[in-house]
């Protein structure tokens, strides 16, 4: 197993976004990542240690972080030198339309012979009008790709029949496009590893650190994610990850759960060998009683020291917070309340109050939690601009119902760039008061390439005007930048920073606007010649990306086990017999 069977590659948001003036604004300003979306999906690590169980060799490379850390990094000479059996390609989430495609198009062009695969959800919903582009020969569709990815890596590499792989989209040998049925479905989360052993094995095989980092700055903020299920037990309208889109478009009709023992396993091993905080995801509640204790125990039994932070999509109780308090060294909370109003809260389908919502803060101050993230979003339901002014009165009365803690971070941003594909207000917005302004793949392509997130987003909402919304964020967004400054939970720089940065940002915001009054060709030379101020304040807009950390210290116990990892993969490449294989599909191999 010397060659590299599969390569999986993440493009960025926009191909290339380095040539293009696009004023993305605070689109991926709550996520980790750029605008760009370097962010690949974990689906790659779970691919990628899943078939190399199977004997498959897998090598990711990021090349939207490679692009966004090297200014003169050349992709069409890196795709060039590649030689894989397959390309893999995600298109996972629907920002990425544009550079997924792109890529594709530069992988046939320099191999034209060597298979394109495509998956993850957005592929996954427009499947049919993505294999009918000529640089995409597969799509697998669906929330566990794994064990139909071996068997076509298997079958590209015997040259033998696809026909029975589930999942697969292809085309056979007269160009007609066959769909196979959507069957593997797996009712549990339990078959895959979410420990990242993968990515560390494959740092140290192919002496690359970089081309697999998850996002650009993860080597100064290494945070993991722990994954609780697949699927979603809620319904919240614009979501495309919610119980009724697994339903209708990802095959799914019941949630799966991952074993609490083999999350407890998943989050030692991050803590072995990772100093930063682990975040997990998909409220554990959601399988009930009997599961949160397993797992809250469990972790108490691993004597867990690093932080940890749960995202709960309601307000947990006082008893629970007991719970973790009792259990845990350094928890924190986090929690999307969307809006401090109950009826905007309640059509975007969280339908709890807002002082239900007020005493759980207090509770959890009251049980040692850390840290407590809250997020809202502009652009949802019924929410007006004067709801969204709204937002930062009622956080402020919230600081001082807790005593103005700073341990309380509220944030706020656009539902941007797109709404969820397969979400409920997708499907039927008309029902939810949107207007839609993109459907298909290739529109949503076009988007993109527009010169601003106005521009961009794939919605109108009735109850405001785009030039509202574009205002309103901006302004809540100061306004919860002056009330964290105020109660200390971010030091007076960062606060002077933000401001200065959303004040600039909408600035270039009217400046744009302007430009597109103007007729081609002169819009894209004026754009051009803004590109300048345009980049630099596309990294971050409402907040400071460093808020959304949480501390991280690395000991010598990390160090010791990295080391002993790179002396035992080290080894099993000077003697491959020392590694195990899984002879699950071994018939087909
Ligand atoms: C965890 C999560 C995150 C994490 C990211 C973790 C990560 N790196 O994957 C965080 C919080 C950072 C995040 C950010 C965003 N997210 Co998110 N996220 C989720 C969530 C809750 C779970 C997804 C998950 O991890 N699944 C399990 C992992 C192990 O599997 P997987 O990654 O899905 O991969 C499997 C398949 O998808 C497929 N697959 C994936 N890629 C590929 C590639 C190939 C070639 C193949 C064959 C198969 C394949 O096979 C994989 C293995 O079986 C879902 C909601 C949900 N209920 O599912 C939303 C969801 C996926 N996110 C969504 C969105 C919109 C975003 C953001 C764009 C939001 C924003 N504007 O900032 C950003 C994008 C960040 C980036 N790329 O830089 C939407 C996507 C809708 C759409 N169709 O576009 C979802 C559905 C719901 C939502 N609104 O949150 N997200
Ligand atoms: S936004 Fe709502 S439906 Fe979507 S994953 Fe979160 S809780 Fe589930």
């Amino acid at each position: 197993m010397s060659k590299t069977d599969l390569v999986l590659l993440h493009a960025p948001s926009v191909y290339d976004f380095r040539q293009t003036s696009i004023m993305y604004g605070p689109v991926s300003d709550l996520v980790p990542s750029s605008p760009i979306f370097e962010m690949y999906p974990l689906g790659f690590t779970t691919i990628g240690e899943y078939l190399e169980r199977h004997g498959i060799r897998v090598r990711i490379v990021n090349l939207a972080v490679l692009m966004l850390s090297k200014p003169d990094f050349d992709v069409e000479k890196a795709i060039r030198e590649m030689d894989p059996v397959a390309f893999g390609i995600d298109l996972h989430w629907a920002p990425h339309a544009h550079g997924a495609v792109e890529v594709a198009r530069l992988c046939k062009e320099y191999h034209p012979h060597t298979p394109v695969v495509f998956g993850g959800f957005t592929s996954t919903y427009y499947h049919e009008e993505l294999i009918a582009y000529d640089c995409v020969d597969y799509v697998l569709r669906g929330d566990s790709t794994e064990e139909p990815f071996t068997r076509l890596m298997y079958a590209l590499k015997r040259g033998s029949s696809v026909s029975d792989i589930p999942n697969l989209i292809w085309k056979d040998a007269s160009g007609a496009i066959v769909v196979n049925a959507f069957t593997c479905v797996p009712p549990t989360f339990d078959h895959v590893k979410l420990d990242y052993s993968f990515s560390m094995r494959s740092v140290i095989r192919d002496r690359d650190m970089r081309s697999s980092l998850p996002f650009k700055d993860w080597l100064s903020y290494p945070v993991s994610a722990s994954l609780t299920c697949r699927g979603c037990t809620r319904n919240c309208v614009t979501c495309g990850g919610s119980a009724s889109a697994f339903r209708d478009h990802y095959g799914r009709d019941r949630v799966a759960f991952r074993d609490p023992e083999l999350l407890v396993a998943d989050i030692a091993h991050i803590a072995r060998h990772i100093p930063g905080p682990v975040f997990v995801l998909n409220d554990f509640r959601q399988a009930g009683d009997a599961y949160v204790e397993q797992f809250i125990t469990g972790l108490k039994r691993i004597d867990f020291k690093n932080p940890i932070g749960f995202e709960f999509f309601t307000p947990p109780s006082e008893e629970f917070y007991q719970l973790l308090n009792e259990n845990l060294n350094d928890y924190s909370v986090e929690v999307s309340a969307e809006s401090h109003d109950d009826s905007v809260r309640a059509a975007f389908g969280k339908p709890y109050t807002w002082d239900s919502l007020c005493q759980s803060v207090e509770a959890a101050f009251r049980n040692n939690c850390q840290r407590f993230d809250l997020y809202f979003m502009t652009g949802i339901p019924t929410q007006t601009a004067a709801s969204v002014l709204g937002t930062v009165e009622a956080v402020e009365a919230l600081y001082e119902r807790i005593g103005n803690n700073p341990k309380l971070l509220p944030f706020i941003g656009p539902m941007a760039p797109f709404l969820d594909p397969g979400s409920q207000v997708f499907e039927d917005p008309g029902r939810f008061g949107y207007t839609l302004r993109a459907r298909t793949l290739e529109e949503h392509r076009r988007l993109l390439m527009q010169p601003s997130w106005k521009y961009i987003l794939n919605y109108v909402p009735d109850a405001m005007t785009l030039d509202e919304m574009v205002d309103v964020t901006y302004e809540a967004a100061l306004g919860l930048n002056r009330l964290k400054a105020r109660v200390g939970a971010i030091d007076p720089g960062t606060a002077a920073t933000t401001e200065q940065r959303v004040l600039e940002a909408q600035i270039a915001m009217a400046r744009i606007d302007e430009i597109m009054r103007h007729d081609e060709p002169e819009r894209s030379t004026l754009l051009d010649a803004y590109k300048h101020e345009i980049d630099q304040l596309n990294e971050s807009t409402v907040c400071e990306k460093t808020e959304l950390n949480w501390p991280a210290s690395a000991n010598l116990g990390h160090v010791l086990n990295n080391v002993r990892l790179w002396f035992r993969v080290n080894a099993e490449l000077a003697f491959p017999r020392l590694r195990k294989y899984d002879d699950r599909f071994a018939g087909e191999r």
